[in-house]
């Protein structure tokens, strides 16, 4: 299959190639943290490394890893490599709990930021004829500003217009001609209902590529969203601590998404032992940046969960594809001892006709037992006043879920429409065990 690619250099390397790229721009890493960085310096001196002990790829997995919690507790600037003379952005992750956790570019981080979203919008065959409307928060998340700059890179006319104001979205998108829309799943899918009901008829929009990420979202939803939008939706995932997006993305083929691994090196770890997982095992997914100069990090948890395949893509790409995430060990629910991703919910609402993907999890705990309730949407056809045949309906739904999550749950239909809907970043489970 033909398609454009960005840098044809390195996203094409010979995998011998790329790992001799990877092993230099490795061993430089480390030193510059060694000796910049007292908190990794430390961390290395604990287990007896100096940078002379990390000569090749494999050595990688003798250093230590860092968390989040790493990041806060060297609140905000602790673990920046370079002066803050030479920081030119900061951003930060706004977490539900705790500390922020800050990140700061320079110069040159900002043009890899930019030359790895070129990439990425290449990837899904976006280029200088687009018009781009990213509604993606701009601020401190790093969402908007990210596809900001490699938008312009790839000389796309960029719509710098944020996250929220849905009518305005929607209007702006029909008088400028928007053909790409960057946001999150949740609200490309609240962005698809509202166009609905807006009178603008989807055939007066020029839209044909979603660019969605930052948040979980199943290929059920994708298919959603695409035949609600009429649109090819693409998956690109990242995440504040590596980058932001443009960690990795999904070509036309959408056979998982090509890690830029000429910056970012992946590592699949099983998440309780430590050890580093065979090509193909699914565990948490780790990364090295190799190429970051404000903020470099070694061996960063993600917590997300994945596996890795690096066999060459029909793109003719050769960067390592990780499958599309679709949760992370901490989103993971346990209920009563059994495991459950708020995606396999999602999955199956997506299934049935009457329901819609808006829905929220409320988890509690009565008399020590946790409980599980399902508030859901009904589409609107099918919501009317008859109580038989809601009830009905709740009990199929009841039967659908249970069947697949292995767990009794309580539903809730609720009328279409109350479920608040996101414009960023969707929160889906509200966990009542947690709260004192
Ligand atoms: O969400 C960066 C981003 C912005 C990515 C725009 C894509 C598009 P954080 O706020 O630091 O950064 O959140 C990172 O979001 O560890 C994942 O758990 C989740 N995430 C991001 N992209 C995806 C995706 C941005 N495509 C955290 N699929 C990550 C699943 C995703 N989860």
């Amino acid at each position: 299959m033909e398609q454009s690619i960005w840098n044809r250099h390195f996203e094409t390397m010979p995998r011998e190639e790329m790992r001799q790229v990877q092993r230099d721009r490795l061993r430089d890493t480390i030193e510059r943290v060694y000796f910049n960085v007292p908190y990794y310096r430390s961390k290395m001196q604990e287990k007896g490394l100096g940078p002379e002990n990390i000569q090749s790829l494999d050595d990688l997995k003798r250093l230590p890893f860092t968390t989040k919690q790493d990041l806060r507790d060297n609140y905000p600037f602790g673990l920046f490599a370079v002066p803050m003379s030479e920081i030119i952005r900061l951003h930060a992750s706004s977490g539900t709990t705790g500390r922020p956790t800050v990140v700061g570019y320079s110069r040159g981080d900002i043009a890899v930021w930019s030359e790895v979203i070129a990439r990425t919008l290449t990837g899904a065959g976006v280029g200088k004829k687009d018009f781009i409307q990213i509604a993606y928060g701009y601020g401190l998340f790093t969402g908007g500003l990210g596809l900001h700059y490699g938008g312009e890179k790839v000389g796309a006319s960029v719509i710098p217009i944020s996250g929220g104001n849905t009518r305005r979205q929607l209007q702006l998108m029909k008088e400028f001609g928007t053909t790409v829309l960057a946001c999150t799943p949740s609200y490309a899918s609240y962005l698809a209902e509202a166009l609905d009901e807006s009178g603008i008829d989807r055939d007066e929009l020029k839209l044909r590529v979603g660019i969605f990420g930052a948040e979980p979202w199943t290929e059920n939803m994708r298919r959603d969203i695409e035949k609600k939008l009429k649109i090819k939706a693409f998956d690109i995932y990242g995440l504040s601590e590596i980058i932001g997006p443009g960690v990795s993305f999904e070509c036309g083929c959408q056979k998982g998404l090509h890690i830029n691994e000429d910056h970012f090196i992946p590592e699949i770890i099983d998440p309780d032992t430590l050890e580093v997982l065979p090509e193909g095992e699914v565990g948490e997914l780790v990364f090295t940046t190799i190429t970051k100069e404000g903020l470099p990090i070694i061996r960063y948890r993600t917590r997300d969960l994945t596996r890795l395949h690096y066999g060459v893509c029909e793109c003719g790409r050769t960067l390592v594809r990780m499958e599309k995430c679709t949760g992370r060990s901490d989103d993971m629910l346990i209920i009563r001892g059994v495991n459950l991703f708020p995606s396999q919910i999602e999955s199956v609402l997506l299934e049935m006709d009457e329901t819609t993907p808006h829905y929220l999890l409320v988890v509690d705990r009565k008399n020590n037992l946790d409980t599980l309730e399902l508030h859901v949407e009904v589409e609107d056809r099918f919501y009317n006043d008859k109580i038989s045949e809601l009830q009905n309906l709740g009990k199929k739904i009841k039967n659908q879920i249970e069947s697949t999550i292995g767990l009794s749950i309580n539903i809730k239909l609720v009328e279409p429409k109350t479920i608040k809907r996101s414009e960023g970043k969707a929160r889906r489970v509200i966990d009542k065990r947690n709260v004192e």
